[in-house]
């Protein structure tokens, strides 16, 4: 049964290609690049899509049985029952059973993304209307990171998906995001990460990541934050170690978070 059910479902997947940024009229998720998004593809491909498949296919079938068997020129006396205790009992449990069924391996999951393993690093995603600041704060980094326009899009580079300043991370390390916002909701989402936090103002949330390949990942704000929503697309690089310290080198320098000096803490603090 379970086989007959996942070539069913293969004919619903899409094949997989190589991609960290939707494609044209792609169906299904984006290549995951981390452990959690292998999970959360796993979950929906394995088991979500074959249940859901059989019970279309189940409430279809039955749609067309009652039309055609019990159609006025077939069955001029229909029947007057309204209850049956037997298929109360059954069109409850069964859908419990099923939902019980999706239930345990969905927590689990949450479980895992939920637990933050040791981080390498850490990084701040601050959400404003409408672009993302970042702050890597071991290490005195703080960046804004825009949109760039249409027409100053280099050829390698999506519409409304690339930004002047990118996050660059290093491949393979647990990279934990805090996550807020400083003026009205947004939320930072990347789908190969299998990452999406809310961005509340005044409120701290935090999420982590381990990219397992190098390359470019995109993402967008998932929470509506006002006109410009659509335009504060989210990069995300993912180098070599040798290069995320060249990046760091450059980086504390050109990013380099000035101390604040207030003479009046100072006074307070005599
Ligand atoms: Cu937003």
């Amino acid at each position: 049964m379970k086989k007959i059910l996942l070539i069913i479902s293969s004919f619903f997947i899409t094949i997989e290609v190589f991609a960290d940024q939707p494609k044209d009229w792609q169906l299904g998720f984006q290549n995951p690049a981390s452990d959690g998004m292998r999970d959360i593809v796993n979950f929906h491909n394995n088991l979500l899509l074959p249940i859901i498949i059989a019970i279309s296919v189940f409430v279809l079938f039955l749609m067309l049985y009652a039309c055609v068997r019990f159609r006025a020129s077939a069955n001029p006396n229909p029947s007057k029952r309204t209850h049956n205790v037997t298929v109360e009992i059954l069109w409850t449990l069964i859908p419990c059973l099923i939902l019980i069924v999706m239930a345990v391996p969905s927590f689990k999951i949450l479980y895992k993304q939920d637990t933050i393993p040791k981080a390498d690093l850490t990084i701040k995603a601050v959400g404003y209307q409408w672009y993302w600041g970042y702050e890597y704060p071991d290490e005195n980094i703080i960046f804004d990171s825009y949109m760039i326009e249409e027409k100053d899009l280099r050829v390698d580079q999506p519409r409304l998906l690339s930004v002047d300043n990118e996050v660059v991370v290093p491949v393979n390390k647990v990279v934990k995001v805090l996550i807020t916002a400083n003026d009205v909701l947004h939320a930072w989402a990347l789908p190969a990460f299998g990452v999406k936090r809310d961005a509340v103002p005044g409120r701290i949330n935090e999420t982590w990541f381990k990219a397992e390949k190098e390359g470019t990942y995109y993402g967008q704000c998932s929470e509506l934050c006002g006109i410009k929503h659509a335009f504060m697309p989210i990069t995300v690089k993912v180098v070599s170690e040798e290069d995320y310290q060249e990046w760091l080198s450059e980086a504390r320098v050109k990013f380099a978070k000035e101390e604040i000096e207030n003479p009046q803490l100072k006074i307070a603090s005599r």
